[in-house]
């Protein structure tokens, strides 16, 4: 390095000088090889390394400095000699973990290699790894969203989802129950005349167009009932996730420790109803367990749960023991899956990072205001243990007040996306990761 050629080279501190360095490039400093090369470390895992994966791919990263350090992240994917995405990173000596995601509709099938470099303000590298990721997006709907992808110029690396990437007033993707009575006729008569679905499930359809949701009893047998509950007393027991007795709080993900759960979350006669109502296959993305009622306010999945196309994403609500009144029950508001869809671009809403407070301030009103505009009856969901409710995407719901805190309400929650689509969490900008494994027939 020249001596006081530039800002840099005079700054006592090596961190600092790292940073003015980039200012120095700017005004024509030429990329001297730094004096001191901290030692970076990158690291770089994905889902989409060990199977197959649909929609977007998940890429989490992990990267540290010894010292804090200015640096650029490189994204290559494929052959591609160009950069899908370069940002900035602050390296730090505690190290990151983040994450990036990238547009797989936008990939060909199968294996695609990923490089990811950091280089320092002079685009000199600092560290380096790669990954093979393996694509799988196929399908009617997989088709359009890539189509639309294109048309729109969606880029093929993200690393923040928001609803304006996407072309959401495409009618021409609206999923069949979203459109005309006409057109649902029409899918539904193409139904029953191919012999896809039985009288019981046309008319549960049906109450799924009109109302925003359709309800079904003893999807669960006394069995695998009370091996859920068994489940779920083991999981009391063990005070999972912090959790004592009576709390309202739910436990995520309990599919991945108890097979009863995991069970119910692929049950054959969920997933295939999700296939009548997606015209295709649904995959999962999560589970959540209650023991008490959730007292959750009303509100829309739509914004926490987000398909691109619009309203693929459905709810599945089962009771694991016949529902008390005053227990906190579920509350569906029939036809408020027509009102307008919220998404945090809509309400000015940033993403949340951790605290809700604004989220409250901003959406949870307009909510508020577009249940109060009509006057929707407000049905509260009693069934018998086994029974389970189908909630449209768009659907209006809520935990009622526990009247009576000493009535549990054990009920399981799954939610489940159109395969072929994209998924996301618009409330905080993250991704979401389906279930990629084997579907019951
Ligand atoms: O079970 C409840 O009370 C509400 C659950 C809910 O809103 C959800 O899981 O999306
Ligand atoms: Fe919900």
């Amino acid at each position: 390095m020249r001596p006081g050629a530039g800002l840099a080279a005079r700054h006592p501190d090596p961190a600092v000088r790292s940073l003015l360095r980039l200012f120095d490039r700017a005004r024509g400093e030429p990329a001297d090889a730094p004096s001191e090369a901290p030692r970076v470390n990158l690291a770089a895992s994905a889902s989409a390394e060990t199977g197959p994966s649909g929609g977007l791919i998940v890429i989490e990263t992990h990267m540290r400095a010894e010292r804090p350090l200015a640096a650029s992240l490189r994204v290559f994917v494929g052959e591609a000699r160009r950069p899908a995405l370069e940002t900035p990173r602050a390296l730090t000596a505690e190290g990151e973990h983040g994450w990036l995601a990238l547009h797989g509709h936008l990939m060909p099938n199968g294996p695609a290699a990923i490089r990811l470099e950091l280089v320092d303000a002079g685009g000199r590298p600092l560290a380096v790894t790669s990954l093979t990721v393996h694509v799988r997006n196929e399908g009617a709907l997989a088709d359009e969203v890539r189509e639309s992808l294109r048309r729109t110029g969606a880029p093929l690396v993200v690393t923040e989802l928001d609803s304006r990437l996407y072309a959401y007033h495409d009618q021409r993707l609206t999923a069949w129950y979203d459109r005309s009575p006409a057109a649902v006729e029409e899918h539904l008569a193409k139904l029953s005349d191919t012999g896809r679905a039985a009288p019981d499930e046309i008319a549960a359809l049906r109450h799924f167009v009109d109302e925003g949701f359709m309800t079904l009893d003893g999807v669960v047998g006394p069995e695998h009932l009370a091996r859920l509950n068994a489940a779920l007393d083991d999981a009391v027991e063990k005070k999972i996730e912090g959790y004592e007795w009576g709390m309202s709080q739910r436990l995520h993900n309990l599919h991945l420790q108890y097979p009863a759960i995991r069970e119910l979350w692929l049950h054959p006669k969920i997933i295939r109803m999700l296939r009548l109502i997606f015209d295709g296959d649904g995959r999962p993305c999560q589970s959540l367990t209650y023991v008490f009622g959730s007292e959750q306010e009303h509100h829309q999945d739509t914004v926490h749960l987000t398909s691109f196309p619009a309203g693929r994403m459905c709810g599945v609500w089962t009771a694991l023991e016949d529902v008390q009144p005053d227990s906190g029950e579920l509350v569906v508001f029939p036809k408020s899956h027509r009102l307008p869809r919220i998404y945090m671009s809509d309400v000015g809403a940033k993403k949340v990072t951790g605290d809700w407070t604004e989220f409250g301030e901003t959406v949870v009103p307009r909510w508020t205001e577009l249940l109060d505009s009509s006057r929707f009856r407000r049905e509260v969901y009693r069934p018998k243990a086994g029974a389970a409710l189908i909630w449209h995407e768009n659907l209006m719901h809520a935990g009622s007040m526990r009247l009576d805190k000493s009535k549990s309400r054990r009920s399981i929650v799954g939610h489940y996306f159109a395969e072929g689509s994209v998924v996301y969490y618009d409330s905080s900008g993250r991704p979401g990761l389906l279930y990629e494994g084997e579907l019951p027939a």
